[in-house]
C-alpha cells in the first residue's frame, strides 16, 4: 500500500503527455499556488484515482490482519490497541470533547474562509450556506489551509507573513534550513545534532530512484544514528516542517539514556508536539525579523490579526482532520463502519466535521482515505490532534519560563511569545523530554505545564482577538455560520451511473452529442476500410 501511494504519479492537466508528476513536490505545488478551479479539481481527482482507488483491495485485507495481530495481544480490534498509550479509558470521550469545545471556533474560521472564496470563485462554485469544495483549500487533503492565505488576508496592505518568496530570494537551501532549526534547539541549551545526523539523513529528493518522500524522523537506537528523512522544498511550511521533523530528533537524543522500553515519547501526541512548540515563535514576525526573513514588521492590531489568521489557517483548519481520520478507522476496525461504506462514512465525517464537500462525486469504488500517506502506511493520527492542542500548553508554560509571557500584561500576549534564546524554557523542555515514556504522560504534562489535563481554553485564549474579529466580521457580512444541504456526493451503488469504471475524464463529463459524433466518425472510419 505505502509502494502504489508514494510511486503513484498523475498527467499535467495542460500538457495532457506530460505523465509524472508526483506528490511531492509537483501536486504539493500546485495545490499551494494554483488558482485555477479545473486544474485543481483534475489534480485532486486525479491522485485519489492513482492512489486511494488503487489501494482499496489491499486495505481489506490488511485490516482483518491487522485485527487478528491486535485480539492476539488481548484488544478487541487495532482501533482499541491504538489507544493503550494514552492510558486512558476516557479518552475517545475527551477527544471529543475538546473538539466540542473547539468547535465554535472552527466554524467562525469557516464561514469567513467560504465568504472569501465565494469572492474569488463565484456562486457558481460557492454557495451561501452549504460546505466549501475540497480542492480550493491549498493542500490536497485540504487538512490546513495556510497556502491560499493571500486569498484570505484580511488587511491586506500590511507586510505579509509568509516568508516563501523571502527564502527563495535569499538563497535558502533544505540543509540551511535545517541548520536554522538546530540553531533553535541550541539556543535554548538543548543539544546539537551529532555528526551522523548530518552524514545519513536525507534532506532532498533523490533523482533517478523512489523514495517514501512523506517525512519522518529515526531513532537507530544505538544512542547517535538519528536521521531525518525529507523531501524538503524551500518554503515556509515546508520550514516548519522541518522544525516538526527535528522535533523528534530532539526527543530521541533526549531520552537515549533511559531503557528501552521508555525511550518513547509521555504519550503519541508529545512526540508530535516538540518541533511545532518551537515553530509557533519561529513564525512571529519579530522572529522572522530577527533572522533576516522579514524586512519591516509592523505592530498594530491589523498586522496581529493578519498574524493571527495566517496561524489560525494551519491550526484551527487542521482540528477536525486531525480527529476524523482516526474516528473513521476506530469505525473501520471495529467492524461498525460496513466496508460497502467505508467511502461514503468518510465524506461523511468530512462533510459533519470539516464542512467540506467533493469536486466530483464519490462512490464506494473510491477510496479517499487511502490517498493519505498514514492510511496506506498505517499509522495512526489522532496523536496529532492531541499534539495541536497540547504544543499551546506547552508553549504557554515556556513563554512563561521565558518572561515572554505574562497574563496581566497586555503587552505580552501568547501569540507574540518567541522563547529563541531561553535557556530557562529550554531547560525546563528538556526535563520533560528526558522523562521519554518513564511515567504517565499526565505527569510529563505536569512536571512542564503544572497542569495534568489536555486543555483546549489556551488555544482559545491564543486566538481570542482573531475569534473576536471573526465573528464581528461574519456579523457585518451577515454570513450563515455553519453549514447545511449539498451532501448528496457519495453513492453506494455502481459508480457506472455517474462515471466509467474506467480511468476518469480530467475535463467535463462526455456529452451525449459528443458519443453520437464519435460514433459516426467510427463508423465512416469503418465503411471505408
Ligand atoms: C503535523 C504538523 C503540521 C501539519 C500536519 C501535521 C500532521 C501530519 C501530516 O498529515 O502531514 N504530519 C506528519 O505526518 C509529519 C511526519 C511525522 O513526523 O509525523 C512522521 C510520520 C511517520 C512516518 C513514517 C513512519 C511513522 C510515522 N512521524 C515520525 O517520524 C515519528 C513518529 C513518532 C516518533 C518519532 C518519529
Ligand atoms: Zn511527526
Amino acid at each position: 500500500m505505502s509502494t502504489i501511494y508514494s510511486t503513484a504519479k498523475i498527467c499535467d492537466y495542460h500538457r495532457t503527455k506530460v505523465c509524472n508528476l508526483t506528490l511531492e513536490p509537483d501536486l504539493t505545488r500546485i495545490l499551494r499556488t494554483s488558482r485555477d478551479y479545473g486544474e485543481l479539481a483534475h489534480v485532486w481527482k486525479q491522485w485519489r484515482y492513482k492512489s486511494g482507488r488503487r489501494i482499496r483491495d489491499h486495505y481489506r485485507l490488511f485490516v482483518n490482519i491487522a485485527n487478528k495481530a491486535a485480539k492476539l495481544n488481548g484488544f478487541d480490534n487495532m482501533g482499541d490497541m491504538w489507544l493503550y498509550p494514552y492510558e486512558s479509558d476516557t479518552f475517545r470521550q475527551d477527544v471529543g470533547e475538546l473538539w466540542e469545545q473547539l468547535k465554535p471556533f472552527y466554524q467562525q474560521l469557516h464561514a469567513y474562509v467560504r465568504r472569501k472564496l465565494r469572492e474569488k470563485y463565484g456562486e457558481q462554485h460557492i454557495s451561501q450556506r452549504g460546505p466549501i469544495p475540497a480542492h480550493l483549500l491549498g493542500n490536497m487533503w485540504s487538512q490546513s489551509w495556510g497556502e491560499i492565505y493571500d486569498l484570505l488576508i484580511p488587511y491586506p496592505g500590511k507586510t505579509s507573513v509568509d516568508v516563501t518568496p523571502n527564502m527563495k530570494t535569499k538563497g535558502y537551501t533544505p540543509r540551511r534550513m535545517f541548520e536554522l532549526s538546530e540553531e533553535f534547539f541550541v539556543s535554548l541549551n538543548l543539544t546539537r545534532m551529532p555528526p551522523e545526523f548530518w552524514e545519513h539523513s536525507i534532506i532532498e529528493k533523490p533523482k533517478g530512484r523512489e523514495l517514501i518522500c512523506h517525512a519522518s524522523a529515526w531513532d537507530f537506537c544505538n544512542g547517535k544514528d538519528f536521521r531525518i528523512k525529507q523531501c524538503t522544498d524551500v518554503t515556509m511550511t515546508d520550514l516548519i516542517t522541518v522544525h516538526h521533523e527535528m522535533g523528534h530528533i530532539q526527543y530521541y537524543l533526549q531520552y537515549k539514556h533511559q531503557p528501552n522500553v521508555f525511550r518513547a515519547g509521555a504519550n503519541p501526541g508529545f512526540h508530535e508536539a516538540v518541533g511545532d512548540v518551537l515553530a509557533l515563535s519561529v513564525a512571529t514576525p519579530k522572529h522572522l525579523q530577527k533572522i533576516g526573513l522579514l524586512d519591516n514588521v509592523e505592530e498594530d492590531n491589523e498586522a496581529d490579526i493578519n498574524y493571527l489568521m495566517s496561524i489560525a489557517l494551519d491550526k484551527i483548519t487542521f482540528l477536525p482532520f486531525g480527529y476524523l481520520m482516526d474516528l473513521w478507522r476506530w469505525g473501520v476496525f471495529s467492524g461498525k463502519t460496513k466496508e460497502e461504506n467505508w467511502n461514503c462514512a468518510w465524506w461523511d465525517l468530512r462533510y459533519n466535521l470539516q464542512g467540506i464537500k467533493p469536486p466530483v462525486r464519490r462512490s464506494e469504488y473510491d477510496f479517499d482515505p487511502g490517498a493519505k500517506y498514514h492510511i496506506p502506511a498505517n499509522v495512526p493520527y489522532v496523536r496529532y490532534f492531541v499534539s495541536f492542542v497540547i504544543q499551546f500548553q506547552f508553549h504557554k508554560a515556556l513563554c512563561m519560563k521565558a518572561g515572554q509571557y505574562d497574563p496581566l500584561d497586555p503587552s505580552k500576549p501568547l501569540h507574540k511569545c518567541d522563547i529563541y534564546q531561553s535557556t530557562e524554557a529550554g531547560n525546563a523542555l528538556g526535563d520533560m523530554l528526558q522523562m521519554g515514556s518513564s511515567k504517565p504522560w499526565p505527569d510529563a504534562l505536569e512536571a512542564l505545564t503544572g497542569t495534568r489535563k489536555m486543555d483546549a481554553s489556551i488555544i482559545r485564549e491564543y486566538f481570542k482577538p482573531l475569534e473576536v474579529w471573526l465573528t464581528e466580521n461574519n456579523e457585518r457580512h451577515q454570513e450563515f455560520v455553519g453549514w447545511e444541504g449539498e451532501n448528496d456526493f457519495c453513492s453506494s451503488d455502481s459508480p457506472a451511473r455517474h462515471e466509467p469504471v474506467g480511468e476518469p475524464s480530467s475535463g467535463a463529463a462526455v456529452s451525449p452529442g459528443l458519443l453520437v459524433v464519435v460514433l459516426m466518425a467510427f463508423l465512416l472510419q469503418q465503411t471505408h476500410q
